[in-house]
């Protein structure tokens, strides 16, 4: 699983979204190129009565000339043959705000403690990952378990980016807004 490549990503075996859904908090992620949610990166997934995933999340943005806002973005998944792998299409609920279409792959999940995303947005002509972003996901905002911790370093050698990774950390900014 570590020759990097991204169609040799393993992604989490019978995937259920509707025990994903719900509220994730983001303990820790590895940042694409350019502008990215900064901290107190959260996320809520619901799947509707069509069977549909769609998402709300927040997290805290500088935007223009450093300003420094919540962002509140939507997003919409559409389903690949793979049951963990989606195409995620998200747009700001203000349309200065990002937009864009990316993966959105979950690597890993026990759907009660962690959950280990991935999405690659540029694989270089050898099939390595050139812009990657991934979050580590956890259902309570004070970090993951201990017995999580060994799971999810693992994973993060498994998608060679194991040292990536910085704490995402939650203060309250996205409450008030
Ligand atoms: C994700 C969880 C599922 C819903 C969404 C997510 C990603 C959001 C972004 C937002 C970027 C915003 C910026 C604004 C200036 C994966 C957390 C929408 C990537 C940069």
């Amino acid at each position: 699983a570590q020759d990097c490549q991204v169609a040799n990503v393993q992604v989490m075996q019978n995937f259920d979204r509707s025990r994903y859904a719900g509220v994730w908090y983001a303990v820790a992620k590895k940042d694409p190129e350019g502008l990215f949610l900064i901290d107190n990166v959260m996320a809520q997934f619901i799947v509707g009565e069509d069977g549909k995933m769609t998402a709300t999340a927040k997290g805290r943005v500088i935007i223009l000339n450093n300003w420094e806002m919540c962002a509140d973005m939507l997003a919409t998944f559409e389903e690949t043959p793979d049951p963990a792998k989606f195409r995620m299409k998200y747009w700001g609920v203000a349309s200065y705000l990002q937009s864009g279409n990316d993966d959105h792959w979950v690597i890993d999940t026990d759907y009660d403690n962690y959950a280990i995303h991935y999405s690659c947005r540029l694989i270089d002509a050898d099939g390595t990952c050139l812009d990657s972003y991934s979050f580590i996901f956890s259902r309570h905002p004070a970090g993951l378990r201990a017995e999580d911790q060994r799971i999810v370093t693992q994973k993060k050698m498994d998608l060679c980016l194991l040292g990536k990774y910085r704490r995402v950390t939650h203060n309250g900014f996205c409450e008030s807004s």
